[in-house]
């Protein structure tokens, strides 16, 4: 009989500690040694699962040496360096990333084929790291990459939720939510530093010392435990940190008499209080629902964070010299992502005042010239804006340096700006206008740093012109424009081998991995015959992966020969997933009277769309049971399911990303313009060939001046006059398309099932009102939409015009590397320099 994977481990290959292996055959007898001295599970398995974890602790092995040079190398050196403090990182899998930056890729296959198992099965096992909710928080993960591979002294900050961004179902009702349990058995890419514990207040009251200098006290006291993880760079030994925080309670906080006395869960109250804090992930992404919890995990990250930073600060001076606090900001640079880590700012300056001894006004150019804050919307009801009273109980110190830099704004303004006085009602930090007196974090994120981004050059502009306009004119120099860009090892060369062993073999080199302009060099053989057939094969070799994926999530099979349409993102009115589904409804209306023969000379389409939708926005629940039902109407619709299929992708998350990008051919960002501050799929989709159908939003703007007007279906209303065509529908002056009012008119009729749609489409109607109104602008965009997706017909049917345009929009990708944008914010914001570890 054949030998089990089993027996191949237990009889051929000896277990030998190996941390550095080179060939195959001493990384197997590596993995072995995990398997039975690092052992996770019962001894002498060596399934999938086993496999797994064997291999994923002899690769950090290898990480681990790596990130202790590194370590080493920093604190000798003691550069400047930057601080990423975030809620959310959306990391993903590690294992491939890992086996592709140390470029041990081919030695772990070979290996693991010896021991029975395949490395592209053994990645499957690995649970995706789903510590945030979208596009904010994978910006994070693909900086970390960036910064790694630059070789920047660069660290993030982050939480370590227990659960992540829950897992959704789809079921008769819609989407239902499961829990994620990432940790459920354990993470082999995390270190417990035991040795690195901060203390971490909430609640109590400010003490007046005799000094008259202030000290906050009483209240309860959590622990913050440090989780680090490794960050390697691609083909470099600069590995950084990923420092997530745990929250613990201290063994004191356990009482023992209440124990004794039979009272078990008051007795382990504080210990109940601690668990609490890193539960759960806040699954919103762009609604602030102000919860007291969510405001103890933001301040929990800001204090760690900070205290081990300072911490940090001390400790790399040379032993005999003071501490000179002038030099913080030349050693450290913090970077807010957005604005839910803005209580670094009152905790730094806390600790500064009432820890360090510092006076006001020193503390305050510290903490100026150290932070800075990336914004990340203009939606008015995703600006976070916290109580005064809820703050004034969790953290009544703060509340009393956040009044202080208020009361001095205000001064400022009065002495310096007299004309801007009318306006300190909107610029002030606290908000006391209304019934409820809030704390406004954007406005206390721009008083205090010393530079202030947005995300796309689009985005920049409106901050400037509108949500901070008058700002801007106080301080015109704060503001800056940092494009966002996306990892090229992730999204290009690890997702895609095919298409990126084309590139390399045409531009006879590997260096766009590191240098993504190269690929402009693609451009010369757009017209290529070889070129191009290769390219059409690569694609139709990923798009048949992703059927097969496909088939086996949904059981709904797709023609690997038809255009794969994909939009895929957090669901939410204002990326209009409903004008893609509305499209679709009227295109299979369309199919239905069609003639057989007519029918025959369309364009056969599979139109993908996935995303996760907050739990308690219904609007956004009724889009994703839309999908899934016309989906489930038009694949059973023998007359037409050759020439359309409608799928609704469960469960999107970074891995599924990763299997759908490089089968893509079209994909849809279609916000209404003005509203994405940036996107970053559309760069992904764009990088992996895909063409794009949309708006003048966000990102969208320079990647179609990149690739080409030409290679990009555009429509729709431009950011400029979205104000007007809100006026003109208010003032009853839009009168919408017949197409428009036939997709709804045909959905209301039934024919996808007896569901309740009228509330959704009512949305779409009337002239004004909450949820009625069509603020999004569906409507006023969907006949351009609509002719856009015509022209898209059109060019798929002339092959070789369509992989060109595909060449043509690699090529034109180069800018939205996210090295190139961390190389942006390393000079223009935090001015730090690389910090190389020197190969010995
Ligand atoms: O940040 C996204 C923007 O919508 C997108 O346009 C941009 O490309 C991306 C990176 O800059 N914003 C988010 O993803 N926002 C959140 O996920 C979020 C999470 C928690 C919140 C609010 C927003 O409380």
């Amino acid at each position: 009989g054949s030998a089990t994977a089993k027996d191949k481990i237990s009889e051929k290959i000896p277990a030998v500690a190996h941390p550095l292996a080179e060939k195959s055959t001493e990384i197997a007898s590596n993995i072995k040694y995990h398997a039975e001295y690092s052992p996770h599970f019962s001894p002498f398995k060596f399934e999938l699962e086993q496999a797994y974890y064997a291999t994923a602790d002899s690769v950090r092995d290898r990480l681990i040496k790596q990130w202790n040079e590194t370590y080493s190398h920093y604190h000798k050196v003691n550069p400047k360096q930057t601080y990423y403090l975030s809620m959310e990182y959306l990391q993903g899998r590690a294992l491939t990333n890992a086996v592709g930056n140390l470029d041990v890729k081919d030695a772990y296959a070979d290996a693991l084929k010896q021991l029975g198992h395949a490395l592209e099965d053994i990645v499957e096992q690995e649970k995706d790291a789903a510590l945030g909710n979208g596009g904010l928080g994978r910006l994070a993960s693909c900086f970390l990459d960036s910064m790694a591979t630059l070789n920047l002294p660069a660290w993030g900050y982050g939480l370590r939720y227990r659960y992540g961004l829950f897992k959704q179902r789809i079921t008769k009702a819609g989407q239902e939510e499961i829990p994620e349990d990432w940790l459920e058995k354990f993470s082999p890419w995390e270190v417990v530093r035991h040795d690195v514990v901060f203390p971490v207040r909430f609640f109590g009251q400010v003490e007046v010392l005799p000094t008259g200098s202030r000290k906050w006290v009483g209240g309860e006291v959590i622990q913050a435990v440090a989780y680090d993880v490794p960050i390697p760079g691609y083909k470099t030994k600069n590995t950084n940190s990923l420092r997530l925080w745990e929250a613990k309670a201290c063994a004191e906080d356990f009482n023992l008499f209440q124990f004794n006395d039979g009272q078990y869960e008051s007795a382990a109250l504080l210990h109940a209080r601690a668990q609490q804090i890193c539960a759960v992930l806040y699954p919103g992404d762009a609604t602030e629902n102000g919860k007291l919890l969510r405001l103890k995990q933001q301040f929990f990250l800001c204090s760690a964070s900070l205290q081990d930073i300072i911490a940090r600060f001390k400790d790399r001076k040379d032993d005999n010299d003071e501490i000179k606090w002038s030099e913080f900001p030349s050693k450290v640079a913090v970077q807010l992502n957005d604005t839910h880590p803005t209580l670094a700012i009152p905790e730094l300056m806390r600790l500064l005042m009432d820890e360090e001894g510092l006076g006001w006004d020193e503390a305050w150019n510290i903490t100026t010239s150290t932070i800075a804050y990336t914004n990340h919307t203009v939606l008015p009801e995703a600006l976070e804006k916290w109580s005064q009273a809820v703050m004034w109980k969790l953290l009544p110190r703060h509340m009393e340096i956040i009044e202080e830099i208020d009361k001095r704004f205000i001064a400022m303004i009065k002495s310096t700006r007299p004309d801007l006085e009318g306006k300190l009602p909107d610029l002030r930090v606290l908000d006391n206008n209304t019934q409820k007196a809030v704390v406004r974090m954007a406005n206390l994120c721009v008083v205090s740093s010393h530079t202030v981004n947005g995300v796309a050059q689009l985005h920049s502009d409106i901050l400037k012109a509108e949500l901070f306009a008058d700002y801007v004119s106080i301080w015109p120099g704060k503001f800056q424009n940092k494009t966002n860009g996306i990892t090229p090892r992730r999204w290009l060369r690890f997702c895609n081998p095919e298409l990126s062993h084309i590139i390399t073999k045409w531009l006879k080199t590997d260096q766009w991995v590191t240098n993504l302009d190269l690929l402009a060099n693609l451009r010369q053989f757009a017209d290529n015959s070889d070129l191009q057939s290769e390219w059409e094969l690569a694609k139709m070799a990923s798009k048949q992966r992703l059927a097969n994926y496909i088939v086996q999530v949904t059981g709904v099979s797709i023609d690997p020969n038809s255009l794969f349409d994909i939009q895929v993102k957090r669901i939410h009115e204002y990326k209009r997933q409903l004008l893609n589904i509305l499209g679709a409804v009227y295109r299979y209306k369309k199919l239905k009277e069609m003639s057989p023969a007519d029918r025959k000379r369309t364009t056969p389409r599979t139109i993908m769309i996935g995303g996760k939708a907050f739990a308690t926005y219904t609007n956004a629940k009724r889009i994703v049971k839309l999908v899934n039902d016309v989906g489930a109407v038009v694949n059973n619709d023998p007359e037409v399911n050759s020439f359309l299929k409608v799928v609704f992708v469960p469960n999107y998350n970074v891995s599924v990303a990763e299997m759908l990008i490089p089968g893509s051919e079209l994909s849809q960002h279609i916000s209404t313009a003005g509203m994405e501050a940036s996107g970053t799929s559309n760069m992904k989709f764009a990088l992996n060939g895909c063409l794009i159908i949309g708006t003048l939003d966000g990102a969208n703007v320079e990647i179609r001046e990149e690739i080409g007007d030409t290679n990009f279906f555009l429509f729709g209303a431009t950011a400029d006059e979205v104000p007007r065509l809100r006026k003109e529908r208010e003032d009853g002056m839009f009168k919408p398309d017949p197409r428009f009012e036939e997709a709804k008119q045909f959905i209301r009729s039934g024919a996808f099932g007896s569901y309740d749609y009228n509330p959704l489409l009512e949305s779409l109607e009337g002239n004004s009102g909450y949820g009625r109104g069509d603020y999004f602008l569906v409507g006023y965009d969907f006949p351009s939409y609509m002719d856009a997706q015509e022209r898209v017909d059109e060019a798929y049917k002339d092959r070789k015009r369509w992989i060109k345009m595909s060449i043509l929009s690699t090529a034109g990708s180069g800018k939205f590397s996210s090295d190139r944008t961390i190389a942006q914010y390393a000079q223009e914001i935090w001015k730090i320099n690389e910090c190389s570890v020197p190969s010995m």
